[in-house]
């Protein structure tokens, strides 16, 4: 790629007098005392950008920023990361528009603090169409499949802010640093430009920064979260457990979430509704072989917790030494101060109850960002969160981490897991909440964005968390009122499977339908997937995939305007469709608004292939092995298959019948498109236990 243009300026103030300096890509600039390097390289992965400044007496830094032009044309999109886990992110255009909290409502979020959520009080929002900004990284996509990236390489000196004008096609990259009091030497910017496609700039992106994902599996589970909410008691949270043990379900998480302590910061005051306390569930949750999580905010105390009222002094205060309030959630909470060491010494006493004498072995951390609300006169927000993410794996050790609620970078190698967008909400869509409030509100439409475009940094940075997909119908449930259409939980169902690699829910299995329990087991087993290509047309998303050597094709109609797309070029089977149905190649498929199909490619020409099944979400993906002999059948089915369904085998052309397990099994015959299908029906037996 060509070298980028730098022009940046360094504006501080020392000794009260204000000043500015201005940088390029190379050549030192000294005033007094003063030097600012940059420098430019060209590395095996890109090309990286350095900034360097040395004081001799303490400067405090104003603003450090340049701009650079990795926008060609007006019509480029640009992939902005939202601040934390729960902002909405994408490839914006210069039609959108990036609106905080509303300012006419001012009045009315004081109380919630909303604008504390994201990054309002400290990322200026014009709510002019194409005006936007994102943190820590950004690409630009013009017309195809390559991207220029620009990333940071670190953020322990400060978050780095991308901010774009496309209408002007002007990019400004600048640092979260305003207040910094800095003597010696202060790293501004460390960044690499690389240009290629989206999988090879952020393979380079992070092989530059050489961050690692912490070794984690895929994983399925339950959380408690989204059908109880704060509702829980020791009888709900054990029925469910049994529910899914007396039906020999093959998750592997089961997770308690808000809603077991007597206030939000007090995790080891477990409220009476849990009499017998929590170290019997976590011994019960391990008995019956799955791994026991829960829900903390460890650094957040609320408004009534005896953490809060009993040591004020331990938290963030604001410049009058007054509490410095990081929100509205539960009767509004308070983030504690990392660097107080009485703060410190509780919250590893925490961890050290929860993981050593109750047994938990994952935790989800919530609300992190609180902890950096406030930078310092000797840190920026960036380095308070990446301190505290290096402090919460030191405390939390061997056992695993589901960050939440936090900003990526400082989380990337960092946690096992990491939700990488909002929280699912029983509807699609508040729109007046998105026009008028923060951008990190309960969203699933906004939650199935992010798992779509924040797909890159699974495998990367982290295992993606995509938050829960729900199945259940409108009177299960405590929160009998989900409004989601059969299609929208589809359309969660399926990216969450595809984008994803947290597979959890919410659902008290028991109250499932038979076609909603089938549609549940149909998600095991959990397999990998590996992305091929994804196209997003407003709100047509579609995807190829591949899981081991079985091809596959999603689309998915994720707006209220019908929609069409072609299918690949190969025989295509769509799943959960009975009876079997295949589409020719490169036929048009027609998606009413809110509806997801899913195909597998088969070209049915040579014998012995699973050419469709409706026993996975993904058909084929529950073989492990399928082979023939003459006119015997061999098959075999992964371990944690449990649903009911057919499998589709195709067979040799002179096969008149073939013989499995014991049975003989007739040949059916079908011509899709003068593509000749000769196949057998393999019916699987549900191995679901209980209603
Ligand atoms: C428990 C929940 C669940 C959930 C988390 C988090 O923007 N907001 O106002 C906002 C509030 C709560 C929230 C997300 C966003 O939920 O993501 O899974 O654990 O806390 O209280």
């Amino acid at each position: 790629m060509k070298v980028p243009q730098i022009k940046g300026t360094l504006r501080f103030s020392r000794n009260g007098v204000r000043a500015a300096m201005p940088f390029g890509a190379e050549g030192s600039t000294r005033v007094e005392g003063i030097a600012i390097e940059p420098s430019i390289t060209e590395t095996a992965h890109g090309i990286r950008f350095d900034l360097r400044v040395h004081t001799q007496s303490e400067i405090v830094i104003d603003a450090a920023f340049f701009e650079t032009d990795l926008i060609d044309t007006r019509n480029d999109r640009v992939y902005l990361n939202g601040y934390q886990s729960w902002t909405d992110t994408k490839e914006f255009t210069r039609h959108d528009r990036m609106t905080g909290p509303s300012k006419l409502l001012a009045p009315l979020f004081e109380k919630h603090k909303v604008q504390r959520y994201g990054d309002y009080d400290f990322q200026g929002y014009s709510r002019r169409r194409g005006v936007l900004h994102g943190a820590s990284y950004a690409y630009v996509r013009g017309g195809g499949d390559t991207v220029r990236l620009i990333g940071s390489l670190d953020e322990t000196s400060g978050f780095t802010f991308i901010k774009v004008n496309l209408n002007k096609k002007r990019m400004a990259v600048g640092k979260d640093c305003t207040g910094l009091a800095v003597t010696g030497e202060y790293r501004a910017f460390s960044l690499l430009f690389a240009e290629g496609t989206l999988d090879g700039v952020m393979d380079r992106w992070f092989a530059e920064m050489n961050i690692k994902p912490l070794p984690a599996l895929p994983r399925t589970g339950w959380t408690s979260w989204y059908n109880y909410y704060q509702d829980i008691s020791e009888e709900i949270i054990l029925d469910n457990l049994d529910s899914f043990t007396e039906r020999k379900i093959p998750i592997e998480v089961f997770q308690i979430d808000d809603g077991y302590q007597t206030a939000v910061g007090d995790w080891l005051s477990v409220n009476d509704r849990f009499p017998n306390g929590l170290k019997p569930i976590a011994d019960r949750i391990k008995e019956a072989g799955f791994i026991p999580g829960i829900w903390l905010a460890p650094f957040a105390g609320e408004t009534k917790s005896a953490l809060f009222t009993e040591h004020p002094d331990w938290f963030i205060s604001d410049d009058e030494g007054r509490p410095f309030c990081t929100g509205g959630n539960w009767s509004a909470f308070y983030a504690l101060d990392l660097y107080n060491d009485e703060a410190r010494s509780y919250i590893r006493h925490v961890f050290d109850v929860i993981l050593n004498d109750w047994g938990f072995e994952l935790v989800k951390l919530d609300f992190l960002y609180g902890v950096c609300i406030k930078p310092r006169r000797d840190k920026t927000r960036g380095q308070i969160m990446c301190e505290a993410m290096d402090f919460l794996r030191e405390c939390v050790g061997e056992k695993q981490i589901i960050g939440c609620g936090v900003p990526l970078w400082p989380a990337f190698g960092k946690v096992e897991y990491c939700r990488i967008g909002t929280d699912i909400d029983l509807q699609w869509h508040n729109r007046l909440y998105g026009l008028l409030i923060h951008r990190e509100f309960p969203s699933t439409k906004n939650a199935v964005q992010n798992s779509v475009f924040r797909r890159h940094l699974d495998g990367r940075a982290f295992v993606n968390d995509p938050d829960v997909f729900l199945l259940r119908h409108s009177h299960a449930g405590r929160q009998g009122n989900i409004t989601l259409t059969e299609g929208q939980k589809k359309i969660v169902f399926y990216i969450n499977n595809i984008f994803g690699n947290l597979l959890f829910t919410s659902d008290n299995i028991r109250e499932y339908t038979p076609a909603e329990r089938n549609r549940y087991l149909s998600s095991f087993p959990l397999s990998g997937k590996k992305i091929r290509s994804v196209s997003v047309d407003g709100e047509l998303y579609t995807a190829r995939f591949s899981i081991g050597e079985r091809e596959y094709f999603f689309a998915s109609n994720n707006g209220t305007k019908p929609r069409r797309t072609k299918l690949p070029d190969s025989l295509c089977f769509r799943a959960l469709s009975r009876p079997p149905c295949w589409f020719a190649p490169e036929s048009t498929l027609a998606l009413a608004p809110f509806t997801a199909e899913c195909f597998l490619l088969c070209d049915g020409g040579t014998p012995w292939k699973v050419i469709g099944s409706t026993v996975s979400a993904f058909p084929g993906s529950e073989v492990t092995g399928v082979s023939g002999n003459g006119e015997a059948l061999i098959l075999e089915l992964a371990e944690t298959v449990r649903a009911e369904g057919e499998i589709y085998v195709s067979v040799p052309e002179n096969a008149g019948r073939v013989q499995f397990d014991k049975t003989i099994l007739p040949v059916s015959e079908l011509t899709v498109a003068d593509r000749r299908l000769r196949y057998t029906v393999i019916h699987i037996k549900s191995l679901y236990k209980g209603t």
